[in-house]
């Protein structure tokens, strides 16, 4: 299995799942510019709608979607979330609300021609989308004392917003901390950042072994 993924984005999610599931796979590095992947292939050709992330199966099949590989991901793994009889679609919720209402809305911040008051308005939808999220947080997590992939979508929401100076609310400072100092969060930082800084081509295509027999 392959995940494609551009460092930073928010295939940073699916890549911290991944780890967090200890689930075996190759990532990929993708240049969205070139539409170029680092293991030769063109990336429309993998993923015809141009953007990250990706995940290809060995059959060759692909995923596309954060919404739908995250909760791949969850069910694969066995990963925590919400309880109750509808637990799976309030996980669905969570991810479409991290997705629609608040990925999408940092795209002002992405965009060179943005102005400052398409910046600012984003900004403040940003900031009530995170109050709500806060608000939300139901012990270390989410969902309670284990990582759900909402929380790992949640956490790259974060980084961006730390980059772009935006305010945090409190619970979600704590939370992005306590995230960051988890191995497989650490993992997959290191290998999405420090390869760039050694400009390091022979990690660019990393394979991950199961820390375990499996989940
Ligand atoms: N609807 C997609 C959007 C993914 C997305 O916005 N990916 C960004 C990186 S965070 C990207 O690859 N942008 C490059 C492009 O659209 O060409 C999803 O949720 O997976």
């Amino acid at each position: 299995m392959k995940l494609y993924l551009t460092p930073g984005a928010c295939s940073l999610a699916s890549h911290i799942a991944l780890h967090e599931g200890d689930v075996a796979f190759d990532a990929v590095k993708v240049d969205l510019k070139a539409k170029r992947t680092d293991d030769g292939r063109e990336y429309l050709d993998v993923n015809p709608k141009g953007y990250v992330p990706a995940l290809e199966f060995d059959d060759g099949e692909v995923l596309t979607e954060n919404i739908a590989i995250l909760s791949w991901i969850s069910d694969r793994a066995d990963l925590a979330g919400p309880a109750g009889e509808l637990a799976r679609h309030r996980l669905l919720e969570t991810l479409a609300f991290i997705s629609t209402e608040l990925h999408k809305k940092f795209a002002p911040f992405f965009d060179p021609s943005a102005t400052q008051m398409e910046k600012d308005r984003a900004a403040q939808v940003i900031g009530r989308r995170l109050r709500f999220l806060a608000a939300q947080m139901n012990d270390d997590y989410l969902y309670g004392p284990d990582l759900s992939v909402a929380d790992a979508y949640l956490f790259v929401m974060l980084t961006w917003a730390k980059k772009f100076g935006l305010t945090i609310p409190e619970p979600l400072e704590l939370f992005f901390n306590r995230m960051a100092d988890r191995p497989a969060v650490r993992m997959a930082l290191e290998h999405e950042w420090l390869e760039d800084e050694t400009a390091g081509a022979s990690r660019s295509h990393a394979t991950f072994e199961p820390r375990t027999n499996g989940h």
